[in-house]
């Protein structure tokens, strides 16, 4: 592929955002997605439409990440495209124009001019878009787009029949990480191991689940960095509902809390699970289930190896798990049993997820199944970052199970974001303390 790069690009002067990766590393990009594309073919890229969050408050915006990924636009509208009608591909991302009296009450805009310093050939007014688009679908034989991100872009490609999606292509390509994407992984997970360690330092019997989460995401603030997902801040029982996310209980002395919470850097994620007990002594019931959970986490760290099928980490942590509930005869059978034919037997009862999924621009990132999932998903090759993340919950609310009284209301996962390699799995969150000696001697004791 022979793209041709404008070696001077105009100075807009207005922009103040930069990107977070050189100029030749999004073309790259492109040039692999167009190698995949056919002839004659209109590739549509559009960003997330805003949303409202109460009459004229909009949500904080959040770029899609595959215009993240193509082009690094991070403004709340545009489009990129590409087309090959010519024969060679060229470039476009539109964008809404300089507007002084827009920009006197929402600040400065990049504009069309100063669009030239993202990686396209051409910017154009956004409002010259559907007109544009229309052209080079009427000259070309396939429309590809991701829909349902734009309803502008859904709505002017509605009519066409012969639209195609280029997720799979893109996909495939995200879930293998750049150097200067693991660099920014280990930042953002960086951010996100300190966060947990000032909640940890921070916290005291009867604190609130909300002051915790103020640590954790006052941390993010101060990085300039953001949360990748709202924070759970389970104590207690709460630590058992996987996805609580209330964070409005206090958590009293002898209770753990469950702190799952990541950051966002250039769009990238963390995601990092932690749990401890705010007194800072782990009870023996507690230390009972936590050990067990630590090393199925390890296990399933240690099995993050290029060449491993899929399923060979929750293969690695459910073994563990299995073994550790049969040792404190909370169920009685074989591990082999307990695991069942396809991860469904009575471990399951208190390991209901799977042990982790992808990480990079989504926090659930693409590019193939959960772990635990019944696909049989991809083999894992080096510069996949993956979440490993086993847990044990013994929610004293549930009734459907059985919960032995000695465990009643402990609910543990422990999860790091790791790497892998050519060798050892790389842990990125390595930073955040998880040996229960290192976390006595963390919680509680301030700044
Ligand atoms: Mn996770």
């Amino acid at each position: 592929m022979d793209l041709i790069w404008k070696d001077q690009k105009v100075e807009s002067g207005a922009s103040n955002m930069s990107l977070p990766f050189e100029i030749n590393e999004y073309t790259s990009r492109q040039e692999r997605v167009f190698d995949k594309l056919p002839d004659s073919c209109v590739l549509i890229i559009p960003t997330n439409d805003r949303k409202n969050r109460s009459n004229d408050v909009g949500y904080p915006f959040r770029a899609n990440s595959y215009m993240l990924y193509l082009c690094g636009w991070e403004e709340d509208e545009g489009v990129f495209v590409a087309h090959n009608i010519t024969g060679k591909w060229e470039t476009f991302l539109f964008v809404p124009p300089r507007d002084t009296n827009k920009e006197i009450w929402e600040g400065i805009r990049t504009g069309v001019e100063g669009a030239m310093d993202w990686p396209v050939m051409n910017s154009d007014d956004l409002g010259n878009v559907e007109g544009k688009i229309t052209d080079f679908i009427d000259k070309t034989e396939h429309v590809f787009t991701i829909s349902g991100v734009s309803r502008t872009i859904d709505g002017i490609i509605a009519n066409n029949g012969n639209v195609s999606d280029p997720s799979e292509i893109l996909d495939l390509m995200r879930r293998i990480k750049s150097p200067r994407e693991i660099e920014h992984m280990k930042t953002a997970a960086r951010i996100g191991s300190e966060a947990h360690i000032t909640a940890m330092r921070n916290a005291y019997p009867g604190i609130g689940e909300w002051e915790i989460q103020s640590f954790v995401e006052g941390h993010f603030l101060s990085e300039m960095s953001q949360w990748s997902f709202p924070s759970i801040i389970g104590g207690g029982d709460n630590g058992t509902i996987l996805h609580y996310k209330l964070n409005k209980s206090t958590v009293s002395d002898g209770e753990l809390v469950l702190v799952d919470a990541g950051c966002e850097v250039h769009g990238y994620a963390s995601d990092i699970t932690r749990t401890w007990p705010v007194n800072g002594r782990f009870t023996m019931p507690q230390k009972e289930i936590y050990e067990i959970v630590l090393k199925a986490e390890l296990a399933g760290i240690n099995a993050c190896r290029a060449g491993s099928e899929w399923t060979a980490m929750h293969k690695a942590t459910s073994e563990v798990i299995a073994a550790g509930l049969i040792d404190l005869g909370i169920v009685d059978c074989s591990v082999e049993e307990a695991i069942g034919s396809d991860f469904d037997g009575p471990y399951r009862n208190y390991f209901m997820h799977g042990t982790g999924h992808f990480l990079g621009l989504d926090v659930h990132d693409v590019g193939g199944g959960r772990q635990g999932d019944k696909n049989k998903g991809p083999v894992l090759e080096p510069g996949m970052v993956i979440t490993v993340e086993p847990g044990l919950y013994f929610g004293s609310w549930r009734s459907d199970v059985n919960i032995p009284e000695r465990y009643s209301g402990i609910g543990i996962r422990i999860e790091d974001d790791v790497l892998v390699t050519e060798g050892d799995p790389v842990v990125l969150s390595s930073t955040c303390p998880k040996e229960i000696d290192e976390i006595e001697r963390i919680v509680g004791i301030g700044e």
